[in-house]
């Protein structure tokens, strides 16, 4: 009986009933497949998890036959709690004891595709003394589970999510590598793409069979009238190379829903079936040694007429059931949100919803990113210091991923009313950086190119390298060593706030060796519409060795980004769970932040995102303690007239001594 009163004391009561009539049966299960002592380790677990796991299903499935479904999931976390490798156990032991592992300051992360970076999983291994010189603690593998044969969208159009994509290596391969890694302190973070399939996936393939359970999961229409309904209301992923978000498949003779490109489909999260056979998938990578699982495409997961179907509740029902269900059979294992949404949808990936709920352990800091690329165009940092301030708190236990460019495309997430604010129109702002990027503004430094250009509304996306964004390729073209200096300082400054705005700071690779923009990718037929492929170049051994001859462009940037890591650990200012504020500055072009830790002190970070020298008052140093720059020789930096002075395209750390 719901308690109409008291609906949350109600649903408390419902799961503490249900986990009474359900834990002798998963005590009994887990008594037979696991010793007695891991047994109660498992029963804390679930204890500690349930009314977590039992109030979103409840909400979600509670239709059907709630305790039978519920069962069917915990019989799932026992027996893959059983099958757990007894490294992976001890992992699980040494994150129950540090939960805060992901918070550190320690943690730097680096990103690449394992074929781009080394050839395939096993060489990756090879390359862990240069990881080592970037500090890396944290290894994101791009897309490797085997994808459909052909145009697969970069990986992410998966046939089967428990085998690797044979160019890669095997599952066999993955296994060895998760280890070493682990045994080098590296975290193994892989992409779960759970929003959709490849049309080609075996659950596909029974639903164009006709099989009425699978074509349960998808989301298929007989014609276009629910399509077009929803199409009223929802955004195009990919209007120019995918438009719409329907396609017609003949052998379904049906429209199935596909979000991204037409051999993406949709799964249907409606569908309890379809929720178990993802919890299954996520614990047999957990067992695997994944450590971080980064769910891909996360807001699409729950579609609502009448809305553009990302952010529903209802997915992060979703993500809060898996969340404490993996936590029960591998609570060493964190969720990575990929939700590229407006700020105040993000934070709610993190669990701060009206009821906080353990639900990501880390998300992408989008907004950073795209104010940092704006910041940077109009060497003006007011619009970011107001979007920034205006970020809701994470909830403590979580941590951003901080990062300067990815393998997708920058969207300009500037809203209206942030723009407006500082004076600016949202519009005419974003056609600046449209513009800008790709080259086309009078004056810029950058060589991108604009991606899904959208001629009916004027949007556009950018691509393009870090170091060709940032200037690097138009000063290298026309061999101007001043322009190059500027440009490589802009590539560091960008990284220098991915570095300490609190988070785990992301390095994409290539960047490290500032690798420009590759036109290979339009030789091949199916890359050469994505555009994207740009900035996803193979790692140039040439421009590798080069990171060890000093006077190198090469050696500069490396160093730069390896110095950043190597002074982040020290600081325990920049450990995340804190709170970053940025504080309005009285020269516009910079920008400052401000980290508070109750047992570590203050730090203040200062970029000048001008080509001249710029100053602040002095004053933003107010309550810190013989402050000093943890970034320069001794600590030095100039403070004379009551200001901070800060070089061209400038950086400081500031820290207490
Ligand atoms: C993700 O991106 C991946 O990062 C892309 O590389 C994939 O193409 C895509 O999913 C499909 O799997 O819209 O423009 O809020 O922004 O999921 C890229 C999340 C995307 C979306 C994100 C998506």
């Amino acid at each position: 009986m719901v308690d109409e009163l008291h609906p949350r004391r109600g649903a408390r009561a419902r799961a503490d009933a249900a986990l009474e009539r359900l834990r002798p049966r998963i005590r009994a299960r887990a008594r037979r497949r696991i010793g007695r002592g891991a047994t109660e380790v498992l029963l804390a677990r679930l204890d500690r998890r349930f009314p977590d796991v039992h109030g979103p299903l409840e909400q979600l499935y509670g239709a059907e036959d709630l305790d039978g479904l519920i069962e069917r999931l915990l019989r799932m976390v026992v027996d893959a709690s059983a099958a757990r490798p007894h490294e992976l156990r001890a992992l699980d032991y040494r994150r129950e004891v540090n939960p805060d592992w992901h918070l550190s300051e320690r943690q730097v992360g680096y990103v690449c595709y394992a074929d781009r970076f080394a050839g395939s999983l096993d060489k990756v291994a090879d390359r862990l003394d240069y990881l080592g010189e970037l500090g890396v603690t944290y290894l994101h593998l791009m897309p490797l589970l085997q994808p459909r044969q052909g145009a697969n969208d970069g990986g992410y159009a998966v046939i089967d999510f428990r085998s690797v994509d044979p160019r890669l290596g095997d599952m066999d391969d993955l296994e060895r590598l998760a280890g070493a890694l682990r045994g080098r302190g590296i975290s193994l973070c892989i992409d779960l793409v759970l929003n959709h399939t490849a049309a080609e996936h075996e659950w596909a393939e029974r639903a164009k069979a006709g099989d009425p359970a699978y074509r349960d999961y998808y989301h298929l229409f007989p014609d276009r009238t629910l399509p077009d309904a929803f199409e009223r209301t929802l955004l195009e992923v990919f209007p120019d190379t995918a438009p719409g978000s329907f396609t017609w498949n003949p052998a379904l003779d049906a429209w199935v829903w596909t979000s991204f490109y037409e051999f993406q489909w949709d799964l249907n999260y409606t569908n309890p079936r379809v929720f178990a056979e993802m919890l299954d998938v996520m614990l047999f990578l957990a067992n695997r040694g994944v450590e971080v699982l980064r769910l891909d495409a996360a807001p699409f997961l729950w579609k609502r007429l009448g809305t553009n179907c990302q952010n529903q509740p209802e997915v992060h029902l979703l993500l809060q059931a898996f969340r404490g269900l993996v936590s029960m059979a591998a609570p060493g294992v964190a969720f990575k949100a990929e939700a590229i949404v407006p700020p105040q949808e993000l934070v709610r990936y993190l669990g701060a919803n009206e009821r906080l709920r353990a639900e990501c352990d880390l998300a992408y800091h989008n907004s950073l990113m795209v104010q940092l690329w704006s910041s940077l165009a109009s060497r003006d940092a007011r619009l970011m210091t107001v979007a920034l301030s205006r970020m809701t708190p994470t909830p403590p236990t979580t941590s951003w991923v901080t990062y300067v460019r990815g393998h997708d495309d920058i969207g300009w997430a500037v809203t209206d009313e942030d723009a407006g604010t500082v004076g600016l129109g949202g519009f005419g702002h974003r056609q600046f950086l449209n513009d800008f990027y790709s080259g086309r503004f009078p004056g810029s430094f950058a060589r991108g190119a604009r991606f899904q250009e959208n001629l009916l509304t004027g949007d556009a996306r950018i691509s393009g390298t870090a170091a060709s964004l940032a200037g690097i390729e138009l000063a290298l073209e026309l061999g101007d060593e001043r322009l190059l200096d500027a440009a490589v300082r802009r590539l560091l400054l960008l990284y220098s706030v991915a570095f300490s705005y609190g988070g785990i700071p992301l390095i994409y690779m290539g960047d490290e060796v500032a690798l420009r923009n590759d036109l290979s990718y339009r030789e091949h037929p199916e890359l050469a519409p994505d555009n994207r492929w740009l900035h996803r170049p193979l790692l140039d051994e040439a421009a590798v060795e080069r990171r060890q001859r000093a006077g190198t462009l090469e050696h500069r940037v490396f160093h730069g980004i390896a110095r950043l890591a190597q002074v982040r650990r020290t600081l325990a200012t920049l450990r995340a769970g804190g709170r970053t504020e940025p504080l309005p500055a009285d020269d516009p072009a910079v920008f400052a932040y401000r980290r508070e830790h109750p047992a570590a002190g203050r730090f203040l970070g200062l970029v000048n995102f001008s080509d001249t020298e710029r100053s602040v008052d002095a004053g933003l140093l107010a309550g810190m303690d013989t402050p000093r720059d943890a970034l320069a020789p001794h600590g030095r930096f100039s403070l004379h007239g009551g200001r901070i002075w800060l070089p061209r395209l400038g950086t400081c750390w500031l820290t207490e001594d």
